[in-house]
């Protein structure tokens, strides 16, 4: 029965048709399927199944790549509040657009994918300052700070990660929070992340997702 429901959403995602997939979920849970099993079994496997063709074709439809996400964040939400018992969140991030940046897209594709690999967002907005960052990632007690950085000027900034990391150090917080960074400039420089003071990067929504969960696993190791 299970393989129909999958079947069924992948379809409304891949249309990005996010009222049929909702109404997937419905008659799933009407159906008798738990909602821990709708979240592992049928909304992070398309998360996954999506990263595949993103691997393969890095043009595919951003309509489907953001709804995708979308329908992610939205199902998994919903059905987190109906968990038997509380979900075992991964880890914090906190995620921003860098300083100077309005871009806020691609940061709400992120945003999707971590929430589906059950990872606790602080979405700080855009335009977020250093200091707001590193505030907010302590007040947290978030193992990540994730930036969003879509201009070459806002990734490059000394106001922006470089700073981020710069407020690491001087509070000898470095092995406590890493700093996560993606964006259009990364992508055209697979090493920028490295010159403004990043830990690592991703290109794009979902394996960003994986990579902050490493990150996590990484600070709680
Ligand atoms: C949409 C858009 C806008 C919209 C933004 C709407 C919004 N709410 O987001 C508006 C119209 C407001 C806008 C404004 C401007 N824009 Co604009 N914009 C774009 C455009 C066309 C698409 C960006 C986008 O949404 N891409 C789709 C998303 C899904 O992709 P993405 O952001 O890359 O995100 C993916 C990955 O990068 C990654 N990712 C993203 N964030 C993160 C974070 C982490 C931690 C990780 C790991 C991964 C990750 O995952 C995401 C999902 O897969 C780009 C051109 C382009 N092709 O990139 C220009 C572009 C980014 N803009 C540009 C410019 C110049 C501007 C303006 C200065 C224009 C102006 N003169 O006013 C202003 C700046 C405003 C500001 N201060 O930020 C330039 C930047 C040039 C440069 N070299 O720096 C670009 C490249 C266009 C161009 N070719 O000139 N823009």
């Amino acid at each position: 029965m299970m393989e129909a429901y999958i079947q069924a959403y992948n379809e409304a995602v891949f249309e990005t048709d996010k009222n049929a997939a909702l109404a997937v979920v419905n008659s799933a849970l009407a159906a008798g399927i738990s909602p821990e099993n709708i979240v592992f079994q049928l909304i992070i496997p398309a998360v996954e199944s999506m990263m595949a063709r993103i691997e393969k074709d890095p043009d595919s439809n951003l309509a489907q790549h953001f709804m995708t996400a979308q329908i992610a964040a939205d199902v998994t939400e919903r059905m987190l509040a109906k968990f038997s018992s509380p979900p075992n969140i991964v880890g914090k991030v906190v995620i921003g657009a860098a300083y100077g940046d309005l871009h806020s897209l691609g940061k709400r594709i992120v945003m999707g994918c971590l929430k589906s690999l059950m990872v606790e967002v602080i979405d700080l907005g855009v335009n977020v300052t250093a200091e707001n960052f590193v505030q907010e990632a302590i007040a947290h007690q978030a193992q990540v700070i994730a930036i969003s950085a879509m201009m070459v000027h806002t990734a490059t900034s000394e106001l922006g990660s470089l700073k981020v990391r710069r407020l690491l150090q001087a509070q000898n917080l470095e092995d406590k929070i890493k700093i996560a960074v993606g964006g259009a400039p990364y992508r055209f420089d697979p090493t920028l992340y490295i010159k403004v003071g990043a830990d690592a990067w991703a290109p794009d929504g979902v394996t960003a997702a994986k990579m902050i969960v490493n990150l996590i696993n990484a600070v709680q190791a």
